[in-house]
Order: C-alpha cells, then sequence, then structure tokens
C-alpha cells in the first residue's frame, strides 16, 4: 500500500464526491471522510482548491487532488495492488474518458433543472435531452461492456464509476418531475446495469436514499432562495 495519510473532503449528496468514494472502496484504500458543511467553505477547502473551491478535494500525503474524475485516475494509478479502474486497452480507454466527458458536459447539464420548477417547456426539453442521453448511453454499454456485466467488463470501472454516482440523483429528479427516465424498455441494459451497479460491495452504502435526495434538494433550493432575498452585505 502507498504510503500517506488519505482524506477526502466532501459532502454525502455530491455525486461527484460518491465517484471518490467508490474507487477507494474498489482499491481498499483506508481513508477519512472530512465533511464540509453546506453553506460554508471550510478554510481546509479553500486552501485545498483555490482554483474551483469545489468538493470533493482527496488530500494524499498532504498534497491536494481536486476534480472527481481526475481523482478517480488518481487513485487508479496510485493503489495498484487493487482491480484496475481504468481500461487497460488504449483505445477502450479513450471510449470511457469520451463517454465520461459526454456525461458530464452533456448529460447532467442537461437535466439539472429537472424538477425544479422551471415551467413546462423547459421541463419537456429537460426530459427529451435526458431520455436521448440515456439512449446514447445504453448504447455505449452494449459496445463497451462486450456482453459482461459492467461498462468495465466483469467489474465495475471508470465509466460505471463516471455515470453510476448520478444513480441517486436520476431517481431523485424522476419522483420530483413526476416522470420515468431510466426506462427497463427503451434502456433494458442500462436498468439492469444500475441494479448491479448499487448492489456491488464497493457501491453499497453510498448512493443516497431518493426521497433523503428530494429533502435536500428542497433545502437547497429554499437556501438560495434566501439567499437571493437578502440584502448584499457591505
Ligand atoms: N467538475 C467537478 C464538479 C464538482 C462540483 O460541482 N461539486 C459541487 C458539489 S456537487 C460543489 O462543490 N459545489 C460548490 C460550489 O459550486 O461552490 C468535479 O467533477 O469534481
Amino acid at each position: 500500500m502507498p504510503e500517506g495519510e488519505v482524506k477526502l473532503l466532501g459532502l454525502w449528496p455530491s455525486p461527484f464526491v460518491i465517484r471518490a468514494r467508490i474507487a477507494l472502496n474498489l482499491k481498499s484504500v483506508d481513508y477519512e471522510f472530512v465533511e464540509e458543511k453546506f453553506g460554508t467553505k471550510s478554510e481546509l477547502l479553500l486552501r485545498s482548491n483555490p482554483v474551483h473551491k469545489k468538493i470533493p478535494v482527496l488530500i494524499h500525503d498532504n498534497q491536494p487532488i481536486c476534480e472527481s474524475l481526475v481523482i478517480v485516475q488518481y487513485i487508479d494509478q496510485v493503489w495498484t495492488s487493487g482491480p484496475s479502474i481504468l481500461p487497460s486497452d488504449p483505445y477502450d480507454r479513450a471510449i470511457a474518458r469520451f463517454w465520461a466527458a459526454y456525461i458530464d458536459d452533456k448529460w447532467w447539464p442537461s437535466m439539472v433543472g429537472l424538477g425544479k420548477g422551471l415551467g413546462q417547456d423547459a421541463e419537456a426539453t429537460m426530459i427529451d435531452e435526458a431520455r436521448r442521453g440515456l439512449e446514447l448511453l445504453e448504447e455505449a454499454f452494449i459496445k463497451c461492456s462486450k456482453g459482461k456485466a459492467f461498462f468495465g467488463g466483469e467489474r465495475i470501472g471508470y465509466l460505471d464509476i463516471a455515470l453510476g454516482a448520478f444513480l441517486g440523483w436520476l431517481g431523485a429528479k424522476e419522483k420530483m418531475a413526476d416522470v420515468k427516465l431510466l426506462d427497463e424498455e427503451k434502456t433494458p441494459h442500462l436498468a439492469q446495469w444500475a441494479q448491479r451497479f448499487k448492489s456491488d460491495p464497493a457501491v453499497k452504502g453510498l448512493i443516497p436514499e431518493t426521497d433523503r435526495l428530494i429533502e435536500f434538494a428542497k433545502m437547497v433550493q429554499a437556501w438560495l432562495k434566501a439567499k437571493a432575498a437578502a440584502p448584499p452585505t457591505q
């Protein structure tokens, strides 16, 4: 095992934080989970991620690493005794990175506003885009998994982590917007993969319950509203 204390700065509902936690579990790394308080940023966070000031931050041997997918790749390269997270074949690795970038740049941002009462037209557009994205990811699953259980083959890999960390929020968005997105008929492989992913030992207990996420989402909206209404501080 590589030397050095491992800390993860995060917050339980964050899908980006969940990615890092799954990767650490896959490699059986002991770490301290340092929970940030919602609405404030600790000194340690500001010092460790001065550019984006966002969670997650992995601190290994006093060195901070930021950005969830960078963290997952770091964990894979440092703790080499555990199972590989990124595919070993360069082409498969490039494809896994391509789809992970698609998830972060297109799929998740297209549906992040769902269930927030942004109006019927906006909701309909977001639902269409989310469904189209899942159909593309269904095709990607068929190609990447090559008939196996996960995008990464027999075991959870990079793309499984990149998408799977959003499953809690996907369920919460479905309930908030009263719509089915991960459809067993339109995206059967992905629907079955999601069940397998959530019950994997490296993931169990990390994907928050739907209702807990909905409560959190309501709290955030109320907090943002109060912040917008508050007079500016001098
Ligand atoms: N691209 C970043 C996104 C991280 C991110 O958006 N983190 C959120 C929590 S889910 C955050 O820290 N937000 C605080 C802020 O925006 O000030 C990653 O992959 O790590």
